[in-house]
C-alpha cells in the first residue's frame, strides 16, 4: 500500500467503508466489560478484540481501519499472530490513539485539556514501526451554559494541541485523525451544539493552517450537530443532517478528504440513521463515514458476554452493524434492513 499521507487518508474513507474505534483506554474498556459481566484482564481484552479483527466479512468489506490502544498494538492473538497482522491481512489499516486523555484545565472549572504532546515525536516513530499508519487525538468540549463551559480559552488550547499533534503525525508519515468532540451529554438544544461546534471547527482549521498541516493528509472526526441527551429532545435524522452539513460547509475546507463521525452516545440505530440522512442529501465535497466506538461495539459486546461459545454470535452482530453503517456511508440504508435481523 502507498505510504503517501493523501493515499492513506483516501483509503480510510474509501466508498462504503469506515473506521472501527477500538481504542478504549483501560478505564473505559473496564466500564464496557462491567456491563456484560466480564473481568477486564489482559487476555479477555485480547480475546474480545481478536474476535472482532477476525470477523472476515466486516473487516474485509466494511472496515477501512482500526484505532488501537497502546496495549493492543503490541498484543498477539491466542495463536501468536500479532493483532496488527490480522488487521492488515483483512485489508484494513492499523491506527493508534496517541493522546493521554482529557484532564481538568487549570483555572477553568468544567473545561478539560487533552494531554500527550511530551515525547510524542518518539512515540509516533515507534508506532510507525509497529505498523500504525494513522493516529487519533481526541479533544473534549463539554457544554454547560450555566457554568460558562466551554470557555473560549479551552477551545483555543485544545485546537492548538490538536494542530501540534497533527504536524508531528505528518512528520512521522502518519495520518492524523483530528477529533474535537463537542459532547452530547448536556441539556443544550441542537442550535447551541451548532454554535459551539462552529466556533470549535473554525478555530481548529485556523490552528491547523497556522501549523502548516497538509489538510489532504488529515481526517476530521467530529460530533454530529444534535441536541444534548439531557434536553429530552430527539432530533429527526433530516434535521441533524441538514444542520450538520450546513455547519461543515461553513467551516471544513474541501481539501479535507474525509469526515468520519464519532457516535457520542447515540443508540446504534440512531447513529446509522443520522449518517444515512447526511449522505442522502449529498453530493458533498468530502466523504462522510463512521468512526464509531460504541455504536459498532455495543451489540457484539452484549452477544459475546465473555463466552467462547458466543464468538460466532458476536461476530454476526459486529458484521451486521458494520454493514448497516457501510450502507449509511453510501446513503443507501433503510430501517427495514434492521427489522430483517
Ligand atoms: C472507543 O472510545 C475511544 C476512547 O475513549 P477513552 O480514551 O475515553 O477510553 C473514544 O475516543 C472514541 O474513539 C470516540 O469518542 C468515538 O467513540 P464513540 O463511542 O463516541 O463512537
Amino acid at each position: 500500500m502507498s505510504e503517501r499521507l493523501e493515499d492513506i487518508a483516501a483509503a480510510m474513507v474509501a466508498d462504503g467503508k469506515g473506521i472501527l474505534a477500538a481504542d478504549e483506554s483501560s478505564g473505559t474498556i473496564k466500564k464496557r466489560f462491567d456491563v456484560i459481566g466480564v473481568e477486564s484482564t489482559e487476555n479477555n481484552r485480547r480475546d474480545y478484540r481478536e474476535l472482532m479483527f477476525r470477523t472476515q466479512e466486516a473487516m474485509t468489506k466494511y472496515i477501512s481501519g482500526v484505532i488501537l490502544y497502546d496495549e493492543t498494538i503490541r498484543q498477539k492473538a491466542a495463536d501468536g499472530t500479532p493483532l496488527v497482522d490480522i488487521i492488515r491481512a483483512a485489508g484494513a489499516i492499523p491506527g493508534i490513539k496517541v493522546d493521554a486523555g482529557a484532564k481538568p484545565l487549570a483555572g477553568f472549572p468544567g473545561d478539560t485539556i487533552t494531554e500527550g504532546l511530551d515525547g510524542l515525536r518518539e512515540r509516533l516513530a515507534e508506532y510507525h514501526k509497529l505498523g500504525a499508519r494513522f493516529a487519533k487525538w481526541r479533544a473534549v468540549i463539554d457544554i454547560n451554559d450555566e457554568e460558562g463551559v466551554p470557555s473560549g480559552y479551552a477551545i483555543d488550547a485544545n485546537c492548538h494541541a490538536l494542530a501540534r499533534y497533527a504536524a508531528l503525525c505528518q512528520e512521522a508519515g502518519i495520518v492524523p485523525i483530528v477529533e474535537p468532540e463537542v459532547l452530547m451529554d448536556g441539556a443544550h438544544d441542537i442550535d447551541t451544539c451548532y454554535e459551539v461546534t462552529k466556533v470549535t471547527l473554525l478555530q481548529l482549521y485556523a490552528e491547523l493552517n497556522a501549523a502548516d498541516v497538509v489538510l489532504e493528509g488529515t481526517i476530521l472526526k467530529p460530533n454530529m450537530v444534535i441536541a444534548g441527551k439531557k434536553s429530552g429532545t430527539k432530533n429527526a435524522p433530516e434535521e441533524v443532517a441538514e444542520k450538520t452539513i450546513r455547519l461543515f460547509r461553513e467551516t471544513v475546507p474541501s481539501a479535507v478528504p474525509g469526515i468520519a463521525f464519532l457516535s457520542g452516545g447515540q443508540s446504534d440505530e440512531e447513529a446509522t440513521a443520522n449518517l444515512n440522512a447526511i449522505n442522502a442529501i449529498g453530493p458533498h465535497p468530502w466523504k462522510l463515514t463512521f468512526s464509531y466506538g460504541r455504536a459498532l461495539q455495543a451489540a457484539p459486546q452484549k452477544a459475546w458476554a465473555g463466552k467462547v461459545e458466543n464468538v460466532a454470535a458476536a461476530q454476526a452482530a459486529f458484521t451486521h452493524r458494520a454493514r448497516m453503517n457501510s450502507l449509511a456511508a453510501l446513503g443507501k440504508w433503510e430501517a427495514e434492513l434492521e427489522k430483517a435481523v
